[in-house]
C-alpha cells in the first residue's frame, strides 16, 4: 500500500486565512481530519499550508550548497560536542553534525548529517559560504512558526480541550523568542551510498526512533523516499514525498498531553538496495517543543472525559529533551 492511502492529507486552504473560530465548520472539519490521520498513525499530511513552493526550494537549495562543502569547511560550523551533558546549554542545539556523529536508537552508523538551528542562544549561520543560508532559513522558520501555531489550535479543537487554545500556552517562544526552548528547524542531509562503502551492511540513514518533541514538521525534496512509518499493525508504510504538503508528526510530549490517543510512532530512514540509494536525500524538521519550563501531563479530553486521564506521568520539557539528546549523542562524545 502507498503513502498517500496510509497517511491522510488534510486540506488547509479553508483555515489558512481564517481567524481562529472553534465554532467555524472549517476548523471543525480540519479538526476531524487531524484527529482520524494521528489516532491512526500519529502522522498526516498537511496540504495548502500557504508555505511558499519557492521559499521551500530556496531552503533546499541552501542546504545542498552548503553540505556541498568540503569537510574542512564545514565542520568550522561543528556542533560543540565538547560541551559536557550536564552543562548542556543551548549551543549544543547550534551547528553542523557530521555523519557519525549522532545515532538514534540502536543503530550502528547513521549515513546522516545535519545542520542545526536552534533555542535563542549560540545560533550560527554558514553564510561566509552559503550566503543566502541566514536570510531563507530565517523566513522558512518564521512560516514554520506560523504554521505550528495553526496546528497547536487545532490539536486543542480535535482533543475537544475546554480551553481551546491551551497549546499556545506552552509554546510561548514561538512568538516571544526570548523564553526559553530547545525547539530546533534542522537541514537534514543522507549522502548517496553505494554497496563498496566500509559498513554498509550495519548502517542505515535514520534508524527507528519516536521523534522528542510537541510535534515535528517536516518537508521532503520531491524525489526523497525512504521514509517509512511503523504502523499500530506492527507494519512499515512508506511516507513518500506528496507535492506542495507538509508531513507532521506526534512527539512524546503530545503523546502525553493527548493521554496516547495520538502516538508518537516510531519511524526510520532506511537506506535503500536499488539505485535510489545512489542519490543523496534531503529532508527539513522543525522540531518543536514546549517551552523549557513546561511541565507536561495527561490532559482531559473529549475522549477520556467520562473514563478519567490514564497516564500519572509528569515530565518537564527541558528535563526531557536533554535526557534524549544526550543519548543520541552519546556516540559522538
Ligand atoms: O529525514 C527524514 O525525512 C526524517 C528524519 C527524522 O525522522 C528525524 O530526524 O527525526
Ligand atoms: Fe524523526
Amino acid at each position: 500500500m502507498d503513502s498517500i492511502s496510509c497517511i491522510p492529507v488534510v486540506d488547509f486552504s479553508e483555515i489558512n486565512n481564517l481567524r481562529f473560530d472553534p465554532e467555524s465548520s472549517a476548523w471543525m472539519n480540519v479538526a476531524e481530519g487531524i484527529d482520524e490521520a494521528l489516532t491512526k498513525t500519529g502522522f498526516v499530511y498537511l496540504k495548502n499550508t500557504g508555505i511558499s513552493a519557492d521559499l521551500i526550494n530556496g531552503a533546499f537549495q541552501c542546504s545542498d550548497d552548503f553540505f556541498n562543502l568540503n569537510q574542512e569547511t564545514k565542520v568550522k560550523y561543528r556542533k560543540p560536542f565538547e560541551t559536557s551533558i550536564k552543562d548542556m546549554n543551548t549551543d549544543m542545539y547550534n551547528g553542523y553534525v557530521p555523519p557519525g556523529a549522532e545515532l538514534e536508537g540502536d543503530a550502528d552508523y547513521e549515513h546522516k548529517e545535519v545542520f542545526d538551528l536552534g533555542g535563542n542562544k549560540g545560533r550560527k549561520y554558514p553564510d561566509a559560504h552559503v550566503p543566502d543560508f541566514k536570510r531563507t532559513y530565517e523566513s522558512l522558520e518564521n512560516e514554520l512558526r506560523k504554521l505550528t501555531l495553526r496546528v497547536s489550535q487545532v490539536l486543542g479543537l480535535s482533543l475537544g480541550l475546554e480551553e481551546h487554545d491551551f497549546f499556545l500556552k506552552g509554546l510561548r517562544h514561538l512568538t516571544e523568542p526570548s523564553v526559553e526552548n530547545t525547539t530546533i528547524l534542522r537541514a537534514l542531509y543522507y549522502p548517496a551510498v553505494g554497496e563498496g562503502v566500509k559498513g554498509y551492511q550495519n548502517s542505515t540513514r535514520c534508524a527507528p526512533h519516536t521523534d522528542y518533541g510537541f510535534i515535528t514538521l517536516l518537508l521532503m525534496e520531491n524525489d526523497a523516499v525512504g521514509l517509512e512509518v511503523k504502523a499500530i499493525n506492527g507494519k512499515w508504510i512508506s511516507a513518500n514525498p506528496i507535492p506542495d504538503t507538509v508531513l507532521v508528526n506526534v512527539g512524546d510530549f503530545l503523546e502525553l498531553w493527548s493521554d496516547g490517543r495520538y502516538p508518537a510512532t516510531f519511524h526510520r530512514v532506511q537506506l535503500p538496495t536499488d539505485d535510489s540509494a545512489k542519490k543523496s536525500r534531503k529532508s527539513i524538521a522543525f522540531f518543536v517543543n514546549p517551552d523549557d519550563e513546561v511541565n507536561v501531563q495527561a490532559l482531559s479530553t473529549k475522549f477520556n472525559a467520562t473514563s478519567g486521564v490514564v497516564s500519572k506521568e509528569v515530565w518537564n520539557t527541558l528535563k526531557h529533551i536533554q535526557k534524549r539528546t544526550s543519548t543520541a549523542y552519546s556516540a559522538g562524545l
